[in-house]
């Protein structure tokens, strides 16, 4: 056993009160801070030292890399790696590899799964880590790890976990010079210009993070794709990457421009059904295999927001995605589908995806995913799920989550999404069960399953722009590998990983964060208002903005405000896009009476004095809401503020900053809206209400020309 030094240092930090030390939050859930009391001395007693059964991996190198680092933040002592099992002994044992005496029910694990249990080995009172495969031993070690730091009983630890989706991703929409697209945390963590050659220390930390969540794919690039990026030298450039991440069980994936054969192989065109272009893309596969053997395959975005795809020569989706699928196939790739697509002379926005993609249930290869965002418009603080999940069975769907903030106030406003994630996946299509059923293709006996995560990571030290926006890529990640988790659980586990274990103070945090996300809600979009921001930058409220080439890119379009009313009809006295639901929700949606207050103008456009359930009138339920949002903002800050001497002032005072910053916009948003419905209602604001601060004049002034993110 070693006494690290690192660990003094720590141990010395511990018996400060927690606001007097310093951290900027690079460690992210990771930190392994020392443990005190029983917690200590139960783990002292169950980690003595390291077995391991099997033969030697770079993945099992990582598993023991990352328990003795834990094991030494959280007690002080290092374990050492031996052979010999030893009461207080982690034992790392694989089906193959398993000490004799060691009974489990192994088929249960899968390929990626893990148990973790207290038990007794050949006379020893071991904690037994064990999996079919050195990732699940990965995977167990991490979840180990999280149940030390999380203040589980580890007497008694009995616990047995198996992803119940296959491939958990994350995408990166940035750019080959470091830009991200929607990315609010610095430059892209890809130093491109250095690769292959220099590898940033970052990437085997990002490795690490994601690895302790589960997610096992990453698409290097953005889905506004360059062809550049599947030339030879960037190619290398991304092996270079996915040589880093192997150990981690984290596959590479790339974006593909769908007219590279055009760009770079210098064909006339890219018909899918073209054998030239097919050919070209079979050989371009081969070629990637060969510099990354254990690449994942490709996303493409196609024939969405200018983007070239099949429809440019005639054909479909399916064409287009076939065409990949059949070069990847020989490789064991797969192909995810973007179902992400509007064209501006579409009825109603909501509505083209389904009626683009439904048609072609069925036609798709077996390694073709098609990957829908979670609702029809595009990653609004609410809307309700997409209506394509449950309406293909014969296609298996990714879920496409969106982690960066792009619509929800970037990394300044503290929005846990947690809820929004949760609140999709509970969805009941009405087609034989939930989205999350969907998606993890129980419903329809899908083996080929998917969840996609767009990134919020960048150069930012604390990686994601802000402290809690480290909350929404652990919550993506823990959901993508288990769906039925709560957003609550996942909170607690994250804030006390993150921020403090004692009790009251986790619990505090936690509250906090559940109330963010119906908080932002209000302050934006209330009663299913939906796209009220401005242009290009996607920050501020424009709900005025009706002047753009697109008549679906404006908020007008959306809203649909005038004298005699507010709201979008989706029924069949308008779109009709409700009939793309299963009949049970259809039915439930398609009525102003039974549709929840939630999604009242996503479906419908109603008078403003149409009553509602609370006994207001519509215009005067607009109102109450967006105040509730801008309270529950003043309301999060206060019990922020009261959190100070639980937390390190660094990140107190950080976080302290950017709620004050929230409470402003909130402010904003409520004021500008309403000056703005205010003024096409002709009405007078409800007895009470405080009226705007500023003139709409005033707010339709504002300009954000160099606001970060941009597409
Ligand atoms: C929108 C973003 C845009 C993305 C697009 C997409 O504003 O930057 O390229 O989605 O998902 O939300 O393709």
């Amino acid at each position: 056993m070693k006494f690290t030094g690192k660990w003094l240092m720590a141990a010395l930090l511990a018996v400060l009160p927690a606001w007097a030390v310093a951290e900027d939050g690079y460690e992210l859930w990771l930190r392994y801070r020392p443990l005190q009391g029983p917690a200590l001395v139960q783990l002292q007693a169950g980690a003595k030292s390291i077995v391991r059964t099997g033969a030697d991996s770079p993945t099992l190198q990582a598993a023991v890399a990352e328990l003795k680092r834990g094991v030494a933040g959280l007690t002080g002592r290092e374990p050492a790696l031996t052979s010999r099992i030893a009461p207080g002994a982690l034992v790392l044992a694989t089906a193959a590899s398993a000490p004799a005496g060691l009974a489990l029910p192994w088929a249960e694990l899968g390929a990626e799964g893990y148990a973790l249990r207290r038990l007794k080995l050949q006379g020893a009172d071991v904690t037994v880590i064990a999996a079919n495969s050195d990732i699940g031993l990965l995977y167990g070690s991490y979840a180990w790890l999280r149940a030390a730091q999380t203040g589980a009983d580890l007497a008694s630890l009995d616990q047995r976990s198996a992803p119940k989706v296959k491939l958990r991703m994350l995408n990166h929409w940035d750019n080959l010079d470091r830009h991200v697209e929607r990315g609010y945390s610095g430059a892209s963590i890809w130093d491109w210009w250095k690769l292959p050659e220099i590898l940033d220390a970052r990437y085997t930390d990002y490795a690490r993070a994601n690895a302790s969540l589960g997610i096992n794919g990453t698409v290097l690039n953005n889905v506004n794709s360059k062809a550049d990026s599947l030339t030879g030298p960037w190619l290398a450039k991304a092996a270079a990457l996915a040589g880093v991440f192997r150990p981690y069980g984290i596959k590479v994936y790339l974006s593909a421009r769908f007219s590279a054969p055009v760009e770079l192989g210098g064909l006339k065109k890219s018909d899918p059904l073209d054998p030239a272009v097919r050919a070209w893309w079979r050989a371009k596969a081969d070629e990637i295999y060969k510099t990354i053997p254990d690449f994942g395959g490709f996303l493409v975005k196609a024939n969405s927001e200018g983007q070239p795809g099949p429809q440019d020569y005639g054909r479909n989706h399916a064409d287009g995605a076939n065409m990949l699928a059949e070069a990847l196939a020989p490789h064991g790739g797969v192909v995810l589908w973007r179902a992400f697509v509007y064209a501006p002379e579409a009825k109603d926005r909501a509505a083209q995806a389904f009626d683009e993609f439904q048609p072609l249930d069925g036609k798709f290869a077996p390694n073709v995913i098609v990957q829908v965002k979670n609702g029809a418009i595009d990653f609004q603080p609410r809307e309700p799920f997409h209506p394509l999940f449950g309406a293909t069975p014969k296609t298996p769907l990714a879920l496409e989550l969106q982690i960066t903030k792009e619509y929800l106030g970037f990394a300044t406003h503290l929005v846990y999404m947690g809820p929004l994630f949760e609140e999709v996946l509970k969805a009941d299509t009405g087609r034989g069960g939930t989205v999350a059923r969907v998606v993890d293709g129980s419903l329809a006996r899908h083996p080929l399953t998917a969840v996609a995560g767009v990134a919020n990571i960048g150069t930012d030290r604390n990686w994601s722009g802000s402290q809690f926006d480290q909350a929404n890529w652990y919550a993506y990640g823990r959901m993508a590998w288990d769906p039925d988790l709560t957003a609550a659980a996942i909170a607690r586990d994250w804030a006390a990983q993150t921020f403090s274990t004692r009790p009251a103070a986790r619990d505090a945090i936690v509250d906090l964060m559940l109330a963010s996300r119906e908080a932002v809600v209000d302050y934006m979009t209330p009663l299913g208002l939906h796209h009220l921001m401005g242009t290009g930058h996607h920050y501020g409220p424009a709900p005025w903005v009706d002047n753009l080439e697109r008549a679906d890119w404006n908020p007008t379009y959306f809203h649909r405000a005038a004298k005699d009313g507010i709201g979008f009809d989706r029924t069949a006295k308008g779109s009709n896009a409700v009939a793309q639901y299963a009949p049970s929700v259809a039915r439930l949606w398609a009525d102003p009476r039974s549709t929840p207050p939630e999604l009242l103008l996503w479906f419908h456009r109603l008078p403003w004095d149409h009553a509602m359930p609370s006994g207001r009138t519509l215009w005067a339920e607009l109102v109450a809401r967006y105040d509730r949002g801008v309270a529950t903002v003043a309301d999060m800050r206060r019990r922020w503020a009261a959190l100070g001497p639980h937390i390190d002032a660094g990140r107190h005072a950080e976080v302290s900053a950017y709620l004050a910053q929230q409470e402003r916009e909130a402010r904003w948003w409520r004021d500008a809206c309403i000056a703005y419905f205010q003024s096409v209602s002709g009405l007078s604001l409800p007895a009470g209400a405080r009226p705007p601060e500023r003139s709409l004049d005033d707010y339709k002034a504002q300009r954000f020309p160099y606001a970060p993110g941009k597409g």
